[in-house]
């Protein structure tokens, strides 16, 4: 058995003092430290420590746990969402005409190689059916095809562009851009899009062309894709400028 101890009031008193200055010095640290937080200037948009924390966090999983041999999860036809949400459509303006359109890869500046959509798709076709995630929060289990991203590459001998960090992507009207890491272009769920639910990409999912990227959230999927290009430094990415991720990894 445990042998009481007796306490003196005045001890008590003195634990309950001591707790209150406890207390009221971590809010008013918290305090301050909100308010210094809020003082500080921005970097494309998001808060300059904050943006430090996600460029960390982007340091640690694309050199330390990502790995493009990963899949992510599968899901039969039976489970797919056929009412596939439409969400943003910056990039997709009015006048486009499909029948004349043609993808543009930068093989290096002033080295631009246009290819169509009949020779897209005599390329594998490759499906993909997954959880499709935006950061506003909803996500839709939805059926795509295409052409691997990695097999585009080899046909195309990009190879040596590939292995560069980023692949930028821009709509035609240079509305909506993105960057993304190359271990998450080349991994085997990424297609260059032409296919929805087996039918041909609908012009609000960005036909003729779209980027489906499972390992990345909603953003980076961009719709109507117009150029390709490679490099080893940041390509310009639209919500990242706006405050957002530029990683946006799942
Ligand atoms: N061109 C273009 N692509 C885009 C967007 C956009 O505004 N314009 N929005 C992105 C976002 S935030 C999401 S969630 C997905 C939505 O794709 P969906 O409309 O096919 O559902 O597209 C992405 N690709
Ligand atoms: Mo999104």
């Amino acid at each position: 058995m445990q042998e009481e101890k007796i306490i003196s009031s005045k001890e008590i008193r003195r634990k309950t003092i001591i707790a209150f200055v406890i207390f009221f010095g971590l809010m008013l640290l918290a305090y301050c430290g909100w308010k210094w937080l809020n003082n500080q200037p921005t970097n494309n948009g998001a808060l300059k420590p904050l943006r430090s924390v996600l460029n960390l966090n982007e340091s640690i999983f694309n050199n330390y746990v990502f790995d493009s041999n990963n899949i992510s999860k599968k899901y039969p036809l039976a489970a797919v969402d056929l009412r596939t949400r439409i969400n943003g459509d910056a990039g997709l303006s009015s006048g486009f005409d499909p029948a004349t359109w043609k993808l543009q890869v930068v093989r290096k500046p002033g080295d631009t190689l246009f290819i169509s959509l009949d020779e897209i798709k005599a390329l594998p076709k490759t499906e993909v059916i997954f959880d499709f995630k935006c950061i506003e929060g909803w996500s839709q289990v939805t059926f795509w095809a295409g052409v691997k991203f990695s097999d585009f590459i080899k046909k195309y001998n990009l190879d040596q562009q590939a292995q560069m960090k980023y692949t930028g992507l821009i709509t035609p009207d240079k509305g909506y851009y993105v960057g993304i890491d190359n271990k998450s272009m080349l991994q085997s769920q990424t297609i260059l899009c032409y296919e929805l639910n087996g039918n041909p990409l609908p012009m609000n999912q960005g036909a003729p062309l779209r980027l489906i990227i499972p390992v990345k959230y909603g953003v980076k999927h961009l719709k109507r894709i117009g150029t390709i290009s490679f490099s080893n430094t940041r390509p310009a990415d639209y919500w990242y400028e706006r405050g957002y991720d530029y990683y946006c990894g799942l």
